[in-house]
């Protein structure tokens, strides 16, 4: 066999070289290695938040991402304080999810002087200075109410009359609340049968739903549709149509917005009729946009989360390998 020859040899043994082929090459640091995060949580109010948190926290630890996250309790003041902690601490990054849309000029005013810069995520802030946070990562939740209202003109086409909807809305003030009513009604009008009887604040919570669902049952003999702005206030609505002695998903049409386990798990039972998904796992995303923050590298003014909806069948499809 003939020698190979001394460039042969050269080659192959730049190639090792170059594809790290010689010493064992161990993982490399993540980009965002060391860079110290601070966020602050709406609160716990739904399967959606907690599945949120679980995200961000789980995504921070793989991206070994030092993260400083405050749960508040709903309440702005709450959010505002961690968020002068945060300036306090000199953290290299700032991201939160605005429980209202309003009222946070101030504070990210002061993180702007202390050269923080701020990511919002999952709900957007409506100030009028857009030089006061780098980027929003988040679902629209406009398409997500028109997604809703797309599902009753097609439910009932065919049907001639009134159609009487009742609408369980999310925290007043929030993002979500104001834009799923939004685009509901917006895909809604299409069709002068269905009209909304009554609205009122369920605070995207069980309890919330519950409350709100029996007093409309209390004050409307004839209601065919619920529109609740998420799983959990349509859970609590099915509980007190139950409650009733009606029957939730048939004698009375619910459409949600989430897709949590527990939501896809009652469209599968026949107790709710159509869920709108809204992804909380922002998780990932919002590691790679704090690498790039802290790096000056630039990032879109906004990032849509990719997400869609589901019918009884798909639900029964998705249900065993639901991360949440
Ligand atoms: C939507 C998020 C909403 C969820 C609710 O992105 O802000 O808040 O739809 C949660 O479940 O409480
Ligand atoms: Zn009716």
């Amino acid at each position: 066999m003939r020698r190979p020859s001394t460039l042969l040899v050269l080659v192959i043994t730049g190639l090792l070289t170059a594809c790290g082929g010689g010493e064992e090459s161990g993982p490399r640091a993540p980009a965002q290695g060391g860079i110290r995060l601070g966020f602050s949580q709406v609160g716990a109010e739904s399967a959606w938040r907690l599945a949120n948190t679980t995200s961000i926290e789980h995504a921070a630890t793989n991206a070994g991402v030092q993260l400083d996250l405050r749960v508040a309790d709903g309440k702005q003041d709450s959010q505002t304080n961690a968020i002068r902690a945060f300036i306090d601490a000199k953290v290299d990054v700032i991201a939160f999810s605005p429980v209202v849309e309003s009222g946070w000029d101030k504070v990210l005013q002061e993180a702007k002087d202390a050269g923080i810069p701020v990511i919002v995520t999952d709900r957007m802030v409506d100030t009028t200075d857009t030089s006061l946070f780098v980027t929003m990562l988040g679902s629209d939740f406009t398409a997500e109410g028109r997604k809703a209202g797309e599902w009753l003109v097609e439910h009932y086409r065919d049907f001639n009359g009134p159609v009487h909807i009742v609408e369980i809305e999310g925290t007043t003030g929030s993002a979500p609340a104001n834009q799923r009513r939004a685009g509901f009604a917006e895909v809604i009008k299409a069709d002068t049968d269905l009209q909304v009887i009554d609205s009122r604040d369920g605070d995207f919570t069980r309890a919330g739903g519950e409350q709100v669902m029996a007093g409309f049952l209390r004050e409307h003999t004839d209601i065919d549709v619920v529109f609740a702005h998420n799983d959990d206030e349509g859970l609590g609505a099915v509980k007190a149509i139950e409650a009733a002695g009606k029957r939730p998903g048939q004698d009375v049409k619910i459409i949600t917005v989430d897709a949590s386990r527990d939501g896809l798990s009652a469209l599968a039972e026949g107790r709710l009729n159509y869920v709108v998904e809204c992804n909380p796992l922002l998780g990932p995303q919002l590691m790679e946009l704090v690498g790039k923050v802290k790096t000056g590298q630039a990032v879109p003014r906004r990032v849509v989360v990719d997400e869609t909806a589901f019918d009884r069948e798909a639900a029964k499809a998705v249900l065993p390998n639901r991360q949440y």
